[in-house]
């Protein structure tokens, strides 16, 4: 009987899905692809809400399912549970559903892509229980992170009048790498010709992204927790001078690099609470703070917490060009007067997440990634010049500029949900049929690609897939002959040639060296497993070196100095 219950409610559950899949539902992803998209979050020190309608939970439960919420769950359904890759679940459709519908729902999944967490062993069947009865109240909303809590936290190491003048070290910084060791939460600086690991940094909780400064001289990194560290690399070796904490979460910093304010400015969007801040370059001194919370560009609805996505420092105006993700709007940041942003709103999609320059660094081009479009902004004219449609779940990096033998400057991005990688045509000018149109999809070795890279130098377009679920795919990497890309691709089986042993060891973000005759790539293992950097001559697509050095733990992103800071891919 028992089982008969289970069985007609999962059924009811699964026609719920299907009928609500379009609107509100995760991609059809894989487990893999879940992970990627809900990282856990660092968030704390929530006040418990009782709503009424809502079953009982105690103070204990609700603190311990607040935790939970925000490891597990708040990536995919927001922190105030609105609704992002997955449902929106607020109490006016979670009572609806009531306990014993949910508890199926999140003991067993959903074959649109909720993970089955009891089944799996990932909770228990009292955690299943709980996590039925929180969702039913009202969400707790997390503390807000205004100035006097950034000014709390900000720190200056060394005040720029102690900083050397000029380089302490014969060290090329321009070839310097700047590599997230992600679980570590550091940053390793290592030398692009000798190899050399030249310093290891503390910085914040899952580091994500690094980005130089304009002159190349300042690292700017940020952590999953919203902390910011700065490195002068003029030092020896290369440390930490400033430090701040922007939010609660946070992905994203830049700098400026419009004429005249080279290395004045940096930016960082958080994730929670939905903010973005404009900081001294040199010090990393807060300035202003802006809310990203507004209405949705479709259906103009009020979203509280919409996240700050990418953010790239345009070359043809003092202004940052901020995606916001939930609401789908890009903001052009005009920073020419920090004690008065004047924002310009641009309408682009729903969610946009990441993206890069053209080659004449004119347009932006970034993946609103639910929607499956790609926006085109152009960053002089300052306006949304076009909204490509692509294939499921597009993610480019910053993408890859180059020449296509038939359709002349394409930018190319892969994708998450597809084997496919779209070449779009980027220049109106001489090209104008194919401007802002899909001119080639390529097949790709699989779906669950995340970066994608060649450069101005090079005749080979590589393809990574870390989130595939075939080992052959996730620990190799594609690379396609630009000069004939109907011929396919080459597999390089770069997780082999490290020779790790165990553990996943997910091939991820080619990046290529200031000369362009070097293409890194990270084979991102276990935290308690050995990770490496392979680094493959591009000419030769042969193995040049594998550095194992036992603190390259967990490397994902690598940032060349030069080519970051000159946006170069
Ligand atoms: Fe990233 C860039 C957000 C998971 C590695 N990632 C970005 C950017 C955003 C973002 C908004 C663009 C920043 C910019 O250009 O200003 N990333 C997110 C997420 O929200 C997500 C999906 C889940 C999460 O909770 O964090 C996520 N990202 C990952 C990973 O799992 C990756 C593969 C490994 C890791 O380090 O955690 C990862 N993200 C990267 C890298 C970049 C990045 C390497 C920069 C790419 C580049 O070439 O510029």
């Amino acid at each position: 009987m028992k089982f008969m219950t289970l069985i007609s409610l999962a059924l009811c559950i699964f026609a719920f899905n299907t009928q609500a899949a379009e609107e509100v539902d995760h991609p059809n992803i894989d487990g893999a692809e879940l992970r990627y998209q809900g990282s856990p979050m660092n968030i704390t020190d929530v006040k418990m809400v009782r709503t009424p309608g809502a079953p009982d939970i105690s103070e204990e439960e609700f603190a311990q399912a607040s935790h939970i919420f925000f490891q597990r769950c708040a990536g995919c359904h927001g922190v105030l549970r609105k609704g992002a890759t997955g449902s929106p679940l607020t109490p006016d459709i979670t009572q609806q559903r009531g306990t014993a519908y949910l508890k199926v729902l999140i003991a067993y999944g959903t074959p649109g892509g909720m993970p089955n967490w009891q089944t799996s062993g990932d909770m228990t069947e009292k955690e299943v229980d709980m996590m039925a009865r929180f969702p039913q109240h009202e969400p707790p909303q997390p503390p807000e992170f205004g100035m006097e809590k950034m000014l709390a936290s900000w720190k200056v190491d060394v005040p720029v009048s102690d900083r050397p003048k000029k380089k302490q070290h014969n060290y090329d910084t321009d070839n310097m790498m700047a590599v997230t060791l992600r679980d570590a939460g550091q940053v390793a600086i290592i030398d692009g010709d000798s190899k050399e690991v030249i310093a290891i940094i503390e910085t914040g909780y899952a580091v994500h992204i690094s980005r130089p400064s304009h002159s190349g001289r300042y690292v700017y990194t940020i952590g999953r927790d919203a902390k910011i560290v700065l490195i002068d690399l003029f030092m020896n070796p290369p440390a930490q001078v400033a430090e701040i904490k922007i939010g609660m979460e946070a992905r994203s910093v830049e700098t400026s690099k419009y004429k005249g304010y080279e290395d004045k400015l940096a930016i960082a969007g958080a994730y929670w609470p939905p903010q973005y801040v404009l900081m001294e370059g040199a010090t990393l001194e807060p300035k202003k703070i802006v809310s990203t919370r507004g209405m949705t560009v479709d259906t103009q609805e009020y979203h509280p917490e919409p996240r700050v996505a990418a953010i790239v420092a345009s070359h043809e105006h003092p202004e940052f060009i901020v995606n916001v993700k939930e609401t789908g709007k890009v903001l052009l940041v005009d920073y020419s007067n920090p004690n008065s942003i004047t924002e310009t709103t641009l309408e682009a999609a729903r969610f946009l997440h990441d993206g890069g320059w053209d080659s004449t660094h004119r347009y932006f081009l970034t993946a609103a990634n639910k929607s499956n479009k790609i926006a085109v902004i152009d960053s002089k004219d300052r306006e949304v010049e076009a909204l490509i449609d692509v294939t499921e779940i597009p993610h480019p990096g910053r993408g890859a500029n180059f020449i296509d033998p038939d359709f002349g400057p394409v930018w190319a991005t892969s994708a998450l949900g597809n084997s496919n990688i779209t070449l779009i045509g980027t220049d109106p000018i001489k090209h104008k049929d194919q401007a802002w149109k899909v001119v080639r999809t390529l097949k790709g070795m699989g779906g669950g690609s995340l970066f994608v890279k060649t450069h101005p130098k090079s005749r080979n377009l590589w393809v990574d897939a870390p989130l595939n679920p075939d080992p052959a795919l996730s620990q190799s990497i594609a690379v396609y002959d630009i000069n004939n890309l109907g011929a396919g691709f080459e597999v390089l089986p770069i997780a082999a040639w490290a020779n790790l042993g165990e553990g996943p060891k997910r091939v991820v973000q080619p990046e290529y060296n200031k000369q362009g005759d070097e293409v890194w790539f990270s084979v991102w293992n276990g935290q308690n497993q050995r990770s490496a950097l392979v680094i493959v001559n591009d000419k030769t697509r042969k193995l040049v070196k594998v550095i194992d050095d036992e603190r390259i733990i967990t490397p994902t992103g690598k940032f060349n100095i030069y080519n970051t800071r000159k946006d170069v891919y």
